[in-house]
């Protein structure tokens, strides 16, 4: 696998347009290494889900610099740039087709080998297989109807049959229980392991083991560290951790 991603944000600010012009995020500093796992927290509105859609260039920055592997994102050709990133966005999209189209959607390469490695790793293989069609379970109106957790795993299939050097986790695992979101992480760790992943999440014990946490409020990066430094030096960590 190829090395993932260095991402930098140097004093990046950004305001969505006819807000007010109010910047939901402020001045962010912020290095991702390349194969690193940064978890994102903070409440709900603190910029999170804004933070993350600015790397695909889903919206640009109203100030600073993003860059990835040292190039301003701006200079790069969108489609390719977004070629190397895979988010994983709160609400699940599947479309009504099999499960193996689904999971092909987005990189119509891939062999069946492949989308069947991705599935073990999302945790979603030995569900498709209990089902009597398998991968060509058909999905939608006339198709089975999934739990939101199994949605939320073969959405997590279908960005790693992309095979992203930049993986984006937002608040994707809500659905899982806490037992099948550490055995993803767990076949992340193994099988993406040069993979740079962002993980924003709402439970602590999603973020916990990242090699880096990042804690956002109203717009701000208000710490940045592991868990043990995090729970010394950071208050909105530690409110975060008693709620
Ligand atoms: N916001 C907009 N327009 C949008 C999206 C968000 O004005 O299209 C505002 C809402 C909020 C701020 O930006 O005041 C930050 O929202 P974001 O969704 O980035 O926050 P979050 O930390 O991801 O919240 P959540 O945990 O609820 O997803």
């Amino acid at each position: 696998h190829r090395p993932g991603g260095r991402i930098d944000f140097a004093n990046v600010s950004f305001a969505y347009e006819g807000a007010a012009g109010e910047p939901v995020l402020k001045q962010i500093n912020l290095t991702c290494l390349p194969g690193e796992t940064v978890g994102i927290i903070g409440s709900t509105g603190s910029g999170k889900s804004s933070l993350v859609s600015l790397v695909p260039r889903f919206y640009d920055a109203s100030s600073g610099e993003i860059r990835v592997d040292g190039v301003n994102i701006r200079q790069l050709d969108p489609a390719k740039l977004r070629d190397r990133i895979a988010i994983v966005p709160q609400n699940t999209i599947l479309f009504s087709g099999t499960i193996e189209e689904n999971l092909h959607w987005g990189n119509e390469h891939a062999t069946r080998e492949e989308i069947e490695q991705a599935a073990t790793m999302a945790q979603a293989h030995s569900f498709i297989v209990g089902f009597p069609e398998g991968y060509g379970t058909r999905l939608g109106q006339k198709g089975v109807n999934l739990s939101g957790g199994q949605k939320q795993r073969l959405s997590i299939a279908r960005a790693l049959v992309r095979k992203p050097d930049i993986l984006i986790l937002d608040d994707c695992t809500s659905a899982l229980d806490t037992a099948t979101e550490t055995e993803i992480k767990k076949s992340l760790k193994v099988f993406a392991s040069g993979v740079t992943c962002l993980i924003i999440a709402q439970r602590i014990t999603s973020v916990m083991d990242a090699d880096k946490i990042v804690v956002m409020d109203d717009g701000e990066i208000v710490g940045i560290g592991t868990h043990e430094m995090l729970l010394e030096s950071c208050k909105v960590y530690v409110e975060i951790c008693q709620s």
